[in-house]
């Protein structure tokens, strides 16, 4: 699958790349993106598995469809020429035919829809939280709130091209990371104030959008240990392309000392109240949450 993947992205590849800017096809793999990859990133979970499964299907659905089509309409246009073709058929109407490309199509459309459906299902809802984020998208940062953790919230901003350090990626890395735990299920409640962002992480199979005046539930599981790059990709204002996401995936222990120390510093440092407005006013139970 692999291979049909590359052979098809090498393809569309070819026939583009004339007119295609330097790193137009800089996909994202592993956890960032790197120039010039091709295919989608590496599932990081079993979101994104199925997300690629499906994926898998269509595409071969759609290959198999194309090439027939494809192929008829070559020989409708060799063979059926009026040349070659002096006195045509007056045949207009074929039962068998006609049930057949009706049905057929139906066929592979139920075929597509019976494994979308469950994916859209599965993404939806999260199977026994273990705990809760809120991601509140303002023009132009992230607010991550921990309400099962002591309540705090953290703001994330990206990190300006002069103070970059060595390693870090240009408008993908940030200052404050999202840090959750391995192996939990992770419920994300997504608002906004103001405009509409969306909190889009590839490898973890997550987009919702952060909606003002709603609060949106969708989840997450991380696999193993590691920082994922993700970016909000709904046009959002002037610095939109400025708001990336990282999430640091640590074990339970490290997530535990986190919290703590990450807690004391907001004690120490926001003023009383400063950090929760926002939350505060987005609070909600999971009764609560909208689709
Ligand atoms: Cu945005």
């Amino acid at each position: 699958m692999q291979l049909f993947r590359r052979l098809c992205a090498a393809l569309t590849l070819m026939i583009m790349a004339p007119v295609a800017l330097p790193g137009w096809f800089a996909a994202f793999a592993g956890g960032a993106p790197t120039p010039w990859e091709m295919g989608m990133q590496p599932a990081a979970n079993e979101i994104k598995r199925r997300i690629i499964d499906l994926h898998d299907l269509v595409l071969i659905i759609i290959t198999l469809t194309t090439i027939f089509v494809g192929v008829l309409l070559a020989i409708v246009c060799t063979r059926f020429t009026a040349k070659r073709n002096p006195v045509p058929s007056r045949t207009s109407h074929h039962t068998g035919l006609e049930i057949a490309w009706t049905v057929i199509p139906i066929i592979l459309l139920v075929i597509i829809a019976i494994p979308s459906f469950r994916l859209i299902y599965f993404q939806d809802r999260t199977p026994n939280p273990d705990l809760t984020i809120k991601v509140v998208g303002h023009q132009w940062f992230w607010e991550y709130g921990y309400p099962d953790n002591g309540g705090f919230s953290i703001e994330s901003r990206y990190i300006h091209d002069e103070d970059l350090k060595p390693g870090q990626l240009r408008l993908l890395d940030v200052d404050n990371q999202m840090v959750v735990p391995v192996g939990k299920n992770i419920r994300i409640l997504t608002s906004s104030p103001e405009v509409i962002h969306s909190f889009f992480v590839p490898s973890l199979g997550v987009q919702r959008y952060a909606i003002p005046g709603r609060v949106i539930e969708t989840w997450f599981s991380v696999d193993k240990p590691g920082v994922y790059y993700g970016q909000c990709n709904q046009i959002c204002g002037q610095d939109h392309s400025r708001m990336p996401i990282v999430v640091h995936a640590v074990t339970e222990q490290e997530f535990k000392a986190w919290t703590e120390q990450t807690k004391k510093a907001a004690q120490a440092d926001a003023p009383a109240g400063a950090q929760a407005s926002l939350l505060a006013a987005t609070t909600t139970t999971a009764n609560q949450v909208q689709r």
